[in-house]
């Protein structure tokens, strides 16, 4: 049973921010990296046969090895079951060196900037890993709460391209049926005549 304290900060949150919250269901939220606010150190490309949505965003901007929070994109994400989830990027960059051009920094709930990358070239793919203290190979999961979460991503390795995010609900990972959902339902804040019942369904649970 949630708590009425930890609801009412989940109302406070969403009624207080005027974006857009995906809604996660069944352990997944899906989400097309155009479809937030980004400025002009991101490029919406389409030239990368695979990706989906209206395209992809590359950071265009210089590397930023040292300085994360650069070009932030924001992801509000309102869960309904909490537990530990995965971020799953569907990236794409084609550096001759794998290591290279392949990375960007993410930041869940205002916690630390994690530099997350992926080991896969010139080809679409969802391999994400964590880099945490230059300690690599680290499985990309975190707790999400019930109510209101947010994932940050930004830039870091110039070239790197991000087509859409993935979190999927750790017992839901292996599933591949989740790389074929379309984008989650998002709740339009300002018509929130939806978020009482939204809520309430959380309360009830
Ligand atoms: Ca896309």
């Amino acid at each position: 049973m949630i708590s009425i304290k930890l609801l009412f900060i989940s109302l406070f949150a969403l009624i207080s921010q005027p974006e857009k919250v995906f809604v996660e269901r069944d352990g997944v939220v899906i989400i097309q990296a155009e479809s937030v606010e980004y400025d002009s150190q991101w490029v919406l490309e389409t030239k990368a046969e695979g990706y989906t949505g209206e395209g992809y965003l590359t950071w265009n901007s210089k590397n930023r090895f040292n300085k994360p929070g650069s070009g932030t994109l924001v992801f509000q994400v309102f869960v309904h079951n909490p537990g530990t989830y995965y971020l799953q990027l569907h990236n794409f960059h084609d550096h001759p060196n794998r290591t290279e051009s392949n990375d960007l920094y993410t930041r869940i709930n205002e916690g630390d900037w994690i530099k997350t990358y992926s080991h896969i070239n010139k080809r679409w793919t969802w391999h994400t890993g964590f880099d945490i203290n230059h300690v690599w190979g680290l499985l990309p999961k975190f707790e999400l709460n019930a109510g209101l979460n947010s994932i940050q991503l930004s830039g870091r390795s110039k070239g790197f391209s991000i087509d859409k995010l993935a979190l999927v609900v750790a017992e839901k990972l292996s599933m591949e049926t989740w790389k074929a959902q379309p984008e989650s339902e998002q709740v339009d804040i300002k018509n929130h005549e939806i978020i009482p019942a939204e809520a309430l369904k959380i309360l009830n649970k």
